[in-house]
């Protein structure tokens, strides 16, 4: 299988749940800020995915996978006994399912791609920066009453989604210092051997 990703971006929550999985996984960059955007072997990317966006997943028998949320359920699903997505068509994959739902529509792209282009101006990102408080204060509220994980004990398909995502808070001036239980998530989930080994092979600063 290949994981077509950028470096930082959304595509690093599937990389972290195949290093989880301890799924191989063969790993292509995908230069996102140019346009066209280019694969590292050179390949205008918007031939292997029409919307040109990171992640996506070439499956062995040929067919490609996208979707950040669709692509870390089925490398879960390859592996249930990691325990990263629980059964489907149980109560708990419906909670994981709902908490995929949030991170991609009310946090990454209340992010992406406001906090991301200047263009969009300063009153654009003043409101996606209010809307992205308004969520995390609703996050770190469920954390201070459960956790250590966003569906309680066990790391999950949906902590490295919200890992990835609210990582960008530390280059896209979001103000996190009212959220102690998140930076502790997010420090304790930095110093995952498998988050630590995808940052790595993604090029990317690790916490010390
Ligand atoms: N709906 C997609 C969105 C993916 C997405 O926003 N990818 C960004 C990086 S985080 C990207 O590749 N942006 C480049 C572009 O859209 O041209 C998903 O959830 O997988």
């Amino acid at each position: 299988m290949k994981l077509y990703y950028a470096p930082a971006t959304c595509s690093l929550s599937p990389h972290i749940v195949a290093r989880e999985a301890g799924i191989p996984l063969e790993i292509e960059r995908v230069d996102i800020r140019r346009t066209p955007h280019l694969t590292e072997t050179g390949v205008d990317y918007g031939t292997i995915n029409p919307n040109a966006y990171v992640p996506a997943l070439r499956l062995d028998d040929g067919e490609l996978l996208t979707e950040g949320v669709a692509i870390v359920q089925y490398l879960a699903d390859l592996k249930p006994e990691s325990g990263l997505a629980p059964a489907a068509g149980t109560r708990e994959r419906l909670a994981l399912q709902s908490w995929l739902n949030f991170i991609a529509t009310e946090l990454h792209k209340s992010f992406s791609p406001w906090l991301f282009h200047p263009e969009y101006g300063e009153q654009a990102q003043a409101v996606a920066r209010g809307r992205i408080g308004e969520r995390l204060t609703y996050v770190e509220a469920h954390l201070a009453a459960g956790g250590p994980f966003l569906l309680g004990a066990g790391f999950t398909v949906a902590d490295a989604y919200l890992f990835t995502i609210a990582s960008w808070a530390a280059f896209t001036k979001v103000d996190l210092s009212g959220f102690p239980h998140l930076r502790d998530y997010l420090a304790r989930i930095a110093a995952r051997p498998a988050v630590r080994a995808a940052m790595q092979a993604e090029g990317l600063k690790l916490a010390a």
